[in-house]
């Protein structure tokens, strides 16, 4: 499948009337603020837009507005036809899950990511690896249609490029991303209260879950590697929700030594075993994830093995 110039995505994004937005299912703040972002722009070159996923908005992201989030099994009446779609943030076409029945053989796919795994799935494809986050991308084609950011959209993208650059820490982090970020700030937005509410937010439940899981850290390899194992009835012990287990994969990189992390979640049906990966430094993790089946980046990616927990941690 071709890849887009920026010109050449956003000469074709002129041409269509009607949009959805999509991306990829567990949505997190990169996908999120990259679409809403994307769909504010639709809106203002005078298209009509309708945001659709599979899940629920996070309560993790309360930061940034849900209004226009359409969960697609809540749509009261079906969904509006729209001639295209944006995908943001979604390295394959399945991962957007079953909002694919939306797609009819005539609508056309315009997909943004920053994954190095994006299989262009889409008739138009702008993906830039090097980019930190999507939010990235999505601010290149603003640029291209000359649109200065209102607060909203800015705060979209903020949100976007800081949980994908962990607050900035993380070595896909760039000069480019900190000139982004300078340009965001610009438009006015207080960002002590976005990261006030997208880190400080433990819950009590979320501290009792943290517990168990440190309390069973395990390591291999002198210390190299290292994780823990989510099992179904440490949610209903520690009164945490699955969103609360989203970044504690950290506590395990906080360990001196590691250099690869990962984390395994058992799911509700007992067959299968959802993998976090994490690495620092040259590990590449993105190669473990893809002999799974998954996928995503050097120094972060996943998959899920249809085994037991027992099976998939050995
Ligand atoms: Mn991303």
């Amino acid at each position: 499948m071709k890849k887009d110039s920026l010109k050449e995505f956003c000469r074709a994004v002129k041409k269509y009337k009607s949009y959805y937005l999509s991306c990829h299912i567990t949505p997190e703040g990169d996908a999120i603020g990259s679409i809403l972002a994307m769909e504010s722009l639709l809106r203002r070159l005078g298209k009509k837009t309708f945001v659709v996923c599979e899940d629920a908005f996070p309560e993790r992201l309360r930061c940034l507005s849900d209004k226009r989030w359409n969960q697609l099994k809540n749509l009261k009446k079906p969904a509006p036809s729209c001639e295209a779609i944006v995908i943001a943030d979604c390295p394959t076409l399945e991962r957007i899950g079953t909002v694919k029945n939306l797609i009819k053989p005539q609508t056309v796919i315009f997909n943004i990511d920053h994954h190095i795994s994006n299989r262009r799935f889409g008739q138009h494809n702008y993906i830039r690896p090097e980019a930190a986050a999507s939010g990235e991308v999505v601010m290149d084609i603003f640029k291209y249609f000359k649109m200065p950011l209102n607060k909203e959209e800015a705060t979209n993208l903020y949100v976007a490029l800081t949980t994908d650059t962990g607050s900035f820490k993380y070595s896909n982090t760039t000069v480019h991303s900190h000139q982004m970020a300078a340009e965001l700030i610009a438009t006015g937005i207080d960002i002590e209260k976005i990261n006030e509410k997208l880190y400080a937010t433990y819950s009590l439940n979320k501290i009792n879950l943290y517990s168990r899981l440190l309390s069973r850290v395990k390591t291999a390899a002198g210390g190299k590697i290292a994780w823990a194992v989510l099992k179904r009835d440490d949610l209903h012990h520690s009164g945490a929700t699955y969103e609360d287990t989203e970044g504690f994969i950290d506590f395990l990189k906080y360990l001196k030594e590691v250099k690869i992390a990962f984390f395994m979640s058992e799911l509700e049906n007992g067959h299968s075993v959802k993998v976090s990966f994490r690495s620092k430094f040259d590990y590449d993790v993105n190669k473990i994830a893809t002999c799974f089946k998954g996928g995503g980046h050097r120094k972060a990616s996943g998959c899920t093995i249809r085994a037991t927990v027992e099976e998939a941690e050995k």
